[in-house]
């Protein structure tokens, strides 16, 4: 859930976000994770609860009674700052009424509805859901909370258990950071993905959107069977170091936190459940014109992590990337960028990966890091990738501006894991701004790049 309450942000999923967002849809579908894992056991739910280790609890809502517990939670009402739909464009009335909002059968039942078929539109007050939050109520640095949730159907629904910030909205949007635990929507995505990213403000860097400095950082697990189906646990385990995100009790979301660009991550959230209704991730309504669709929320857990210190293990990474930084993606840093930069969670490890839906131009999707190149010298660029079936890329080095004078190979890829090693001399360029790259666009298919390292030979 993208929040932008002061900063003017009307298109803030750019189109790189969503082809990105795309990406990872696509591949997570593609490399097949797993099978519906779904369950509507109470206790084989409750056996996931100390996955993570001995949790001390410190605040939580079971939705025992029969009304939303005003001591923990705020309703918010109306469409956002400025009549906007929330900053993002979204067509639904926020109100406080039991038609979108009660707490029942042990559940908070948040519900989206239109008025009738025919009266389903854009901020008319035909379209109603609910919103609440912990602000002031209750904020927490580091832990790991966890939710319940049997999210709703619907097409243009765009459910979310999500964190701002607690200095919103007397800091801006993203100065004040998002953490979003789970965010489903079906624009550009499926009722059987799971998303979860962080936001947050690094002016050292281009923008991932039209908000200046806005960065953002987001993994999604896709399962066969939608989510919708049953409920499941969502959960992000948070330390000074790092933000885990699991979907029943599985890893599917890790960020290492730099302190010095990421310092929005050090300090205190609180919590944020909605239920938005088009706007520029949700949709068109469908479903909703007939049928009301429900989030329910049988409970919101948040635990202690169980020391001061870090609890969650850092990777520890000796794979020397030689002149490039963070070469084996395990930083998740923002060292590599390009259209193909998207740093994915597989089988325990974080490698880049990009799936191309429409052959193009090679250098339409591409991967790629700044590195100064000595005209005249000679490289060794190493790297491991793979794909699904058989394709291509090329991999080389050279200028990160016009005239892009490069030296590069065809590289033909396979399902299995290769390394590849290219000698490489710039015999016809050079200087500071120089680079090395990936050029992933004129085949379709998913490639995945990891360990690349560049170091001069004689
Ligand atoms: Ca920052
Ligand atoms: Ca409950
Ligand atoms: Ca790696």
């Amino acid at each position: 859930m993208l929040e932008s309450k002061k900063v003017k942000f009307n298109s803030h999923k750019s189109f790189n976000q969503l082809k990105i967002i795309f990406l990872f849809t696509a591949l997570l579908a593609l490399i097949g994770c797993g099978g519906g894992g779904s369950t509507n056991s109470n206790s084989e739910q409750e056996s996931n609860e100390n996955a993570s280790g001995d949790l001390t609890l410190v605040w939580s809502d079971e939705f025992d009674g029969d009304t939303l517990d005003s001591s923990k939670w705020n309703i918010e009402t109306g469409y956002g700052p400025n009549n906007s739909g929330w900053g993002n464009d979204e067509s639904q009335l926020y109100t406080n009424s039991s038609d979108n909002l009660k707490v029942e059968n042990g559940n908070l039942v948040i519900t989206a509805r239109c008025r009738d078929s025919n009266a389903c539109g854009k901020r008319d007050g035909s379209i109603t859901s609910a919103r609440i939050n912990t602000k002031d109520k209750f904020e927490f640095r580091y832990g790991t909370v966890r939710a319940r949730i049997k999210t709703p159907e619907g097409r243009s629904t765009w459910p979310a258990f999500w964190m701002l910030g607690a200095n919103f909205p007397e800091t801006n949007w993203p100065l004040v950071g998002e953490i979003d635990v789970m965010e489903m929507f079906q624009s550009f995505s499926n009722t059987r993905t799971t998303h979860s990213t962080l936001h947050w403000f690094d002016d050292t860097l281009p923008a991932r959107s039209g908000t200046p400095g806005h960065q953002f950082f987001t993994q999604s697990r896709s399962f066969n069977e939608p989510l919708t189906n049953d409920f499941h646990v969502f959960e992000t385990q948070w330390d000074e170091n790092q933000i885990i995100g699991r979907i029943d009790g599985e890893i599917y979301f890790r960020r290492i936190i730099d302190p010095l660009t990421m310092d929005e991550f050090l300090k205190n959230f609180f919590l944020i459940m909605n239920v938005a209704v088009d706007g520029t991730l949700g949709g068109e309504p469908d479903q909703i014109r007939t049928t009301p669709q429900n989030m329910l929320v049988d409970w919101v857990r948040v635990y202690e992590n169980s020391s001061d210190a870090s609890t969650i293990p850092i990777p520890t990474s000796s794979f020397d990337s030689g002149l490039l930084v963070d070469g084996d993606f395990e930083g998740g840093t923002g060292s590599w960028t390009g259209t193909g930069a998207n740093i994915s969670f597989v089988n325990g490890n974080l490698v880049n990966s990009a799936n191309v839906a429409v052959a193009g131009n090679a250098f339409d999707v591409n991967l790629g890091q700044r590195v100064p190149i000595i005209r005249g010298r000679t490289y060794l660029l190493s790297f491991r990738a793979r794909t699904e079936d058989s394709r291509t890329l090329i991999a080389g080095i050279g200028l990160n501006e016009s005239p892009f004078t490069n030296v590069a190979r065809l590289t033909t890829l396979t399902p299995e894991w290769q390394t590849f090693e290219y000698t490489l001399s710039a015999t016809s360029f050079g200087g500071e701004n120089s680079r090395v790259f990936f050029d992933m666009g004129a085949d379709t298919g998913l490639v995945l790049i990891d360990d690349v390292s560049l170091i001069e030979v004689e």
